[in-house]
């Protein structure tokens, strides 16, 4: 018997090479603790990566591509029976996903979920016992299915992204987390904490975090997940400037993409939105919390987002006189001039994606700059005149 099944896990993945096999393993318990930014100390149940990071909520992120076979493990170590649910998966927001039984997870038990990724999109994961009370008590996660072959795109053949970043939208009420509530005796939810990836308040503008929206780079699209894993309605109002468009509706492409400056969510959905920000600026984008049922504004948050540098299209983009060469770029670039250069000074500075000057140099026209040092990525160049006049501004990618 123990040989067959080496046989089965060894041997089968091999013979299906069109489907990546992704595995998860993740353990299930009531053992974390978060200390809230007011000084509170809350228990936490939920999952995390054996020998990796404290039970924490959100759990760890799941990430596979469309079409990939899926195999996520969980082992309670908890002394309460758990469950493993996919939300929503697929089309299907109704409470009854992939795997199609949710089951129940015995302390010391494991139980293994197989199956096929399918629509692109985010959803979430949790515990459903006495729900909704594991979930509030932090058992959740966000499960991405990205575009076939892992392409940076909202769904497959859908609109490319450059950089992207995943919402779990949810709340916490404090004293549900100090006495968790017992089956069939549950308290009025009056949540205490308003989160985003369990953040909240000055944690939200973290530019080193996993709310806060930075590109260095405008013009290139940003992929924004929504999921709400909470109660209440959740009204989301995009500023202007960042031209949102609804891509990804509950794993629903949305040909063709949907204008959008504020959107609803209900309980459970999840929307992919393109932000294409047209000019550099900072605003930010708000998340108005709504009470079940009385609809009472409960809370708004503020994510900050941050366009940094403007690439010069008013001045420059449009035309085409000065070019780098080659991009993509792996050891020298050339800033080329299709006009007779600028008289005098000539200076060239390269930001990375996150905004932070890695270069900065005086040349001269057709001279080459040394970049193999130069992590690969996206970079913008900026080329500056005599008392700093910016001449150009341009996109490279480095190999
Ligand atoms: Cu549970």
């Amino acid at each position: 018997m123990k040989n067959w099944f080496i046989w089965i896990v060894f041997f089968l993945p091999a013979n299906l090479p069109a489907q990546p096999l992704k595995t998860f393993q993740l353990m299930a318990s009531e053992d974390g603790t978060v200390k809230m930014p007011d000084g509170a100390t809350l228990p936490v149940w939920g999952f995390q990566v054996p020998g990796g990071n404290p039970v924490a909520y959100p759990g760890p992120r799941l990430v596979v591509s469309e079409g990939d076979s899926v195999r996520i493990s969980v082992y309670n170590a908890g002394s309460m029976a758990h469950s493993f649910h996919l939300h929503g998966f697929g089309s299907d927001t109704s409470n009854n996903g992939e795997p199609a039984n949710p089951q129940i997870i015995q302390s010391g038990n494991t139980s293994v979920f197989a199956f096929r990724a399918s629509a692109a999109g985010d959803y979430f994961y949790h515990c459903g016992l006495q729900n909704p009370v594991h979930g509030q008590m932090g058992m959740a996660g966000l499960y991405t299915v990205l575009a076939a072959g892992g392409e940076k795109r909202a769904y497959t053949n859908g609109p490319q992204y450059f950089k992207d970043y995943h919402w779990l939208l949810g709340e916490i009420d404090k004293d549900w987390r100090l006495n968790p509530p017992q089956q069939g005796n549950l308290p009025p939810f009056s949540p205490d904490y308003f989160v985003i990836n369990g953040r909240y308040g000055d944690a939200l503008g973290d530019y080193n975090g996993d709310v806060a929206i930075l590109t260095a780079l405008d013009q290139l699209p940003v992929f924004l997940t929504l999921t709400h894993f909470g109660a209440g309605r959740r009204e989301v109002i995009f500023p202007e400037i960042l031209s949102a468009t609804v891509a990804v509706r509950n794993g629903v492409p949305q040909i063709p993409a949907v204008p959008t400056d504020t959107l609803s969510l209900s309980p459970g959905e999840s929307i992919g939105i393109i932000l294409q920000p047209i000019i550099n600026g900072e605003d930010s984008i708000r998340v108005n919390y709504y009470a079940p049922v009385s609809e009472a504004l409960w809370h708004q948050n503020a994510a900050p987002i941050y366009i940094q540098h403007h690439s010069a299209t008013s001045e420059a983009a449009t035309d085409n006189f000065v070019q780098i060469l080659p991009n993509p770029v792996a050891d020298f670039l050339t800033v080329q001039f299709n006009m007779p250069p600028p008289k005098g000074k000539i200076e060239v500075e390269i930001f990375s994606e996150n905004g932070g000057s890695v270069l900065r140099q005086d040349i001269s026209p057709d001279q080459s700059i040394q970049v193999q040092h130069l992590a690969a990525g996206i970079y913008f160049l900026k080329i500056r005149g005599e008392n700093g006049w910016i001449i150009a501004g341009r996109t490279f990618l480095k190999q």
